[in-house]
């Protein structure tokens, strides 16, 4: 048996994390076939709302002023003053950095020009695969929004999602804000109601299975707020309980909860304009004890919602803990949140995901990911040889591939 020396776990740990491909189980990335809606290139990258958020502390423009910029504009001001202005130390510039030197540009350039025209030479159908490969993803699941008009009218026009994604049949419209969205459900000819009676849960169940069909997603999805309760007398609870979970089951598939999002606390920044809260995951205890023929892919956003979710993790095998979600997925955070998962679930979990806006994303995302979880795992095993098991580099390949690979595709099978 060649064990690995702990001198030689590190090494060993990030040669089998570079070489193995991931599946990147959430992103809001699109094949090629939604066209325009899939956000790639410079332009794109600078305009990303994590950057937008740290423009406006940086920079003495209102964003009202900001948001009458042309896109181009907007990127050349992000540009100048996160990048020129100031050295791109935090994990969302630096990462710019990170993709421009992948792909072989000058990461040290402070013109603009010559990153424009490299972009304006790439062919996305080439350019998609070589991203993928300098990310070390084989896949990504993209967010489907069934209501979304310009989504769904490529939806129901037919269209190939291709080698490299999945779908994700995302239901915030529905599950969240029913009172602004019943309408548009019952245009489309389902006897849905605004208190949810009548036919409407039926009709809702009709409406998922239609998509479901259409899109073949791995899983449905939803983001809630910090102030998710379940169950309780609303709209919400209704959905999930009798339309959303019951479909879930007919298709054996599971459902994605992202908690702990304050949307909108401040509008002016738009998708910025998102924060944090610490949510009650008392609702998770609730939906995972009542409905045990349901799994549930969790990612909660608070930093204080970690641990009780581990816990939570130990008491339900029907809920698969997911990535380092949004606020969190930065490099102190994910060393932490990843070391306490290994320590309470072994490798029963999924470290990451990339939350990938701009196709190029997933390129800093991963190498950043890759880098944090090294030095944890290698610890780990680490302790593991000192208190007398050797660790082997097949024993590591098979933990490399059941976190980044098979518990999510296992989950999916509910093998
Ligand atoms: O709800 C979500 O899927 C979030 O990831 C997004 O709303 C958020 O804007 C984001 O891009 C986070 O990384
Ligand atoms: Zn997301």
């Amino acid at each position: 048996m060649n064990s690995i020396a702990v001198q030689s776990l590190e090494t060993t740990v990030s040669e089998v994390l570079d070489g193995t491909p991931f599946i990147d189980i959430h992103t809001h990335l699109f094949a090629p076939g939604f066209g325009k809606i899939g956000l790639w290139g410079i332009d794109e990258l600078l305009t990303y709302h994590y950057l937008e958020a740290e423009l406006f502390r940086s920079s003495s423009i209102h964003p009202s002023k900001y948001w009458l910029l042309s896109q181009t504009q907007r990127a050349d001001l992000v540009w100048k003053t996160l990048f020129v202005e100031n050295p791109p130390v935090s994990e969302a510039t630096r990462g710019v950095v990170a993709i421009l030197q992948a792909l072989g540009l000058d990461s040290n350039a402070r013109s603009l020009a010559p990153v424009r025209e490299y972009f304006q030479n790439q062919k996305l159908a080439d350019h998609i695969p070589r991203v993928f490969k300098l990310a070390g993803i084989s896949e990504a699941v993209m967010t489907n929004d069934p209501l979304d008009p310009e989504e769904a009218a490529i939806w129901s026009a037919g269209v190939d999602t291709g080698p490299f994604f999945r779908a994700a049949l995302r239901l915030d419209r529905i599950i969240n804000e029913w009172d602004a969205h019943w309408s548009v459900i019952a245009a489309q000819g389902y006897t849905v109601q605004q208190d949810c009676g009548g036919q409407t849960l039926s009709e809702i169940r009709r409406f998922l299975a239609a998509w479901v069909t259409r899109m073949q997603p791995v899983y449905m999805a939803v983001s809630l707020p910090d102030s998710f309760l379940f169950p309780v007398e609303d709209a919400r609870t209704h959905l999930i309980r009798d339309a959303v979970l019951p479909t879930c089951r007919e298709f054996n598939m599971p459902m994605a909860l992202m908690i702990g999002v304050r949307r909108q606390v401040n509008p002016l920044l738009k998708n910025a304009g998102d924060a944090v809260g610490i949510a009650d995951l008392r609702s998770l205890e609730n939906l995972s004890r009542e409905f045990p023929d349901n799994r549930f892919l969790v990612s909660v956003l608070s930093r204080e919602n970690q641990h009780e979710l581990c816990v939570y993790a130990r008491k339900f095998f029907n809920l698969l803990p997911f990535g380092c979600w949004w606020f969190l997925n930065n490099p102190s955070l994910v060393a932490e949140i990843t070391r306490m998962r290994v320590e309470m679930l072994g490798m029963s979990f999924i470290p990451q995901h990339s939350d990938a806006r701009v196709l190029e994303q997933v390129i800093y995302k991963w190498r950043s990911s890759r880098r944090s979880i090294a030095p944890v795992l290698a610890k780990a095993y680490e302790l593991l040889t000192v208190d007398g098991r050797a660790v082997t580099r097949e024993d590591i390949q098979g933990d490399v591939s059941r976190l980044f690979r098979t518990n999510f595709q296992r989950f999916l099978e509910n093998s």
